[in-house]
């Protein structure tokens, strides 16, 4: 009963890849005995960009069956639609009222979207972080496992927690992040100064968990590494760095053994490993995910239990809220 509260969300905006599984949802099955943990589909978030309503649907089922195949269990966790419960919508509006548009305007990610795409700058991208804070606030999570590129809105929900409590009285956990030294960031296989990103125009730039294995050895082959032609792990070497940090994660073996293993053999036979390795780690999941994806009934009783049990703890929430900042209840 006594246990910590652990929220997070992966956005079913496209498909994910090798990154969203190392940074983040590998991470969510490895807390939920020891935590009450929380895990949704955040919908209301992927419609900051264009999304085709009928993929939109589509992906967001797989993000589901993802979550389980990778490990997470209905019985413990609790697995969810964002759009689901009116309540992340209902306190992203009164949350909206206590922040200041400096901050959003500090956001990274948003400038780096605002830059690349001017023609659709919608109000929804720029208070997206408010939305996200409510997420977090509604379930009173003290911990959010999120890869490194979230950690500055991870700040704004906390500060968010802190205005509200400082004006009103307590009322919000401050959550803490929960990002793994390592495999917080894997990086762009075809740009390895960037992140591997699931929207990225170059499909040979990311792994997705449901590539074909031959894809996987295909797109690991053409990795961009260096012309050094030595195996170390150094930022010199970004490109590397990175192939060595998703051989480890795959293969629970440290980086000191990986380099003894490889020493003289040249880049070549190591990426042949490593995407042996990888296919290896991903196939069980992509046979568990092919079973539940057919299975339309249990999914649609996983979510729909799901969005029960996070109403239930959201309402409690949001009606402490309501009460304090002075609205008459009904
Ligand atoms: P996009 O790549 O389109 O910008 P995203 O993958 O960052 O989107 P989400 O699907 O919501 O957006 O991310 C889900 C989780 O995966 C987040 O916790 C995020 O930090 C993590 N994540 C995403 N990319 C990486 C990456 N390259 N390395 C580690 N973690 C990542
Ligand atoms: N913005 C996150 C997805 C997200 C999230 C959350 C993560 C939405 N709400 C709450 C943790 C907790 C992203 O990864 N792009």
């Amino acid at each position: 009963m006594d246990k910590k509260i652990v929220f997070s969300g992966v956005q079913p905006s496209g498909e994910l890849t090798i990154g969203n599984y190392i940074g983040a949802i590998k991470n969510f099955a490895e807390l939920q005995d020891e935590f009450n943990c929380y895990y949704c589909i955040v919908d209301l978030h992927a419609i900051t960009v264009p999304q085709v309503p009928k993929d939109l649907r589509k992906r967001s089922l797989d993000v589901l069956s993802l979550y389980m195949a990778c490990g997470i269990d209905p019985e413990k966790s609790t697995l969810f639609i964002q759009s689901h419960v009116p309540a992340h919508t209902e306190l992203t509006w009164v949350l909206n009222t206590i922040t200041y548009m400096g901050q959003l305007n500090r956001m990274t990610q948003f400038k780096e979207k605002s830059r690349k795409s001017d023609e659709n700058l919608n109000a929804g991208l720029y208070t997206y972080p408010v939305l996200m804070a409510s997420d977090i606030l509604l379930y009173q999570a003290d911990f959010v496992p999120v890869g490194e590129d979230q950690k500055q809105h991870l700040e704004l929900a906390r500060d968010l927690a802190e205005r509200f409590n400082y004006r009103y009285s307590d009322t919000f956990t401050v959550p803490e992040p929960l990002i793994r030294e390592f495999g917080a960031r894997i990086m762009s296989l075809q740009d390895p100064e960037s992140k591997m990103s699931k929207s990225d125009e170059d499909a040979n730039a990311f792994i997705l968990i449901l590539d074909d294995k031959d894809t996987i050895r295909r797109k690991i082959k053409r990795a961009v590494t260096d012309s050094l032609g030595i195996m170390a792990y150094n930022d010199e070497q970004p490109g590397l760095k990175n192939l060595i940090n998703i051989y480890s994660v795959f293969s629970n073996d440290d980086v000191e053994t990986i380099l003894k293993r490889y020493d003289g053999l040249g880049y070549g036979k190591f990426k042949e490993d490593l995407a042996e390795v990888v296919v290896e780690g991903i196939s069980p999941i992509q046979d568990k995910y092919k079973d539940l994806i057919n299975n339309k009934d249990y999914l649609e009783k996983v979510y729909k239990e799901g969005a029960e049990r996070a109403e239930y703890a959201a309402m409690k929430t949001l009606r402490k809220v309501y009460k304090k900042v002075g609205f008459i209840p009904r």
